[in-house]
């Protein structure tokens, strides 16, 4: 199908490749830094891709050198307390986390501070042999503040977090990997090709079914097993009210492939 870029935004790019929607952060100058216009731009498109029926899984990107590397420190250095929580940043970075389609980072070189905390918000994370991850928050003397000693604590565990927070050490996408922090690691080049590749296989998933599965696990995160389970056969129960239920079973009966109409 058509690949289509719009052009729309000032630091970022967005595309649509079939049922996929891609937002590259663009900001190259200063390693896509985050600044709060550019998150203002992002949630708009991922939540514009998220409203879009025509869609079925969302990436975000950088480009080669960075995926970002970090809040832009520039527009934060001179902050008094009160003025970072007049900004309330945080309460746009959750939108990200209250999308429903699934997201995949698709990342090479920096994913530091933000950077790394708006890829743990991702679903999944491919990243290429030579990304490298961090929260060096520490060494410019603050703490992660958009989810990153929660996140990367639940990813990896205590232990491995405490030393990566408080030293401020970056690590390399192999060790993420063997830490669980991320999906899977693949030569540089191929970064964006093979997160499409996971992502088209998502999208062309039934969608009714793909929500409800990522909302399941995303549960899992924050109920008792007991809760997490009630709430799992709750939503599969609610998937024998969707048209992609009765085709899906209807067509494994008859040895044919479905035909997804994603409600
Ligand atoms: N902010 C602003 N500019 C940045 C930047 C950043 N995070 N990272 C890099 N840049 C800029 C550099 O200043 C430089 O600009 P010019 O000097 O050319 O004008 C340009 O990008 C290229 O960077 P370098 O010259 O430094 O490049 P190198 O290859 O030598 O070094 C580096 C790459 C990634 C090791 C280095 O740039 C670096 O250490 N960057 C800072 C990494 C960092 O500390 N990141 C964490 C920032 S704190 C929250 C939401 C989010 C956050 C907090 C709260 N709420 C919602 C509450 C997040 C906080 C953070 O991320």
């Amino acid at each position: 199908m058509a690949t289509t870029t719009t052009t729309e935004y000032q630091y970022i790019l967005t595309q649509k490749d079939g049922r996929v929607g891609i937002v590259q952060l663009n900001r190259p100058d200063v390693l896509n830094a985050i600044s709060p216009d550019l998150m203002v731009e992002l949630v708009d498109a991922l939540e514009t891709f998220d409203n879009d029926d025509t869609i079925g899984c969302l990436i975000v990107t950088g480009n080669a050198k960075a995926f970002a590397a970090g809040a832009d420190i520039k527009r934060m250095a001179d902050k008094s307390a009160v003025d970072m929580l007049l900004i309330d940043q945080l309460a746009r970075w959750d939108r990200v986390r209250k999308l429903k389609k699934p997201i995949i980072a698709a990342i090479n070189g920096f994913a530091l501070g933000g950077g790394c905390e708006l890829a743990m918000m991702c679903d999944m994370i491919i990243a290429g042999e030579g990304a490298k991850f961090g929260q060096p928050e520490i060494s410019i003397g603050v703490i992660p503040g958009a989810g990153g000693t929660q996140r990367l604590t639940r990813a990896i565990g205590k232990a491995r977090a405490m030393e990566l927070i408080l030293t401020g050490r970056m690590f390399g996408a192999q060790e993420a990997y063997d830490m669980e922090l991320i999906t899977k690691v693949v030569p540089d080049e191929v970064v964006l090709d093979e997160a499409k590749v996971l992502a088209k296989t998502i999208a062309n998933k039934p969608g009714v079914a793909v929500k409800l599965a990522k909302e399941a696990i995303l549960k899992s995160f924050d109920t008792t097993i007991e809760g997490g389970l009630d709430y799992e056969r709750k939503l599969f129960y609610l998937l024998f009210a969707s048209q992609d239920q009765k085709e899906g079973m209807t067509a494994f009966m008859e040895k044919r492939p479905a035909e997804w109409q994603h409600q």
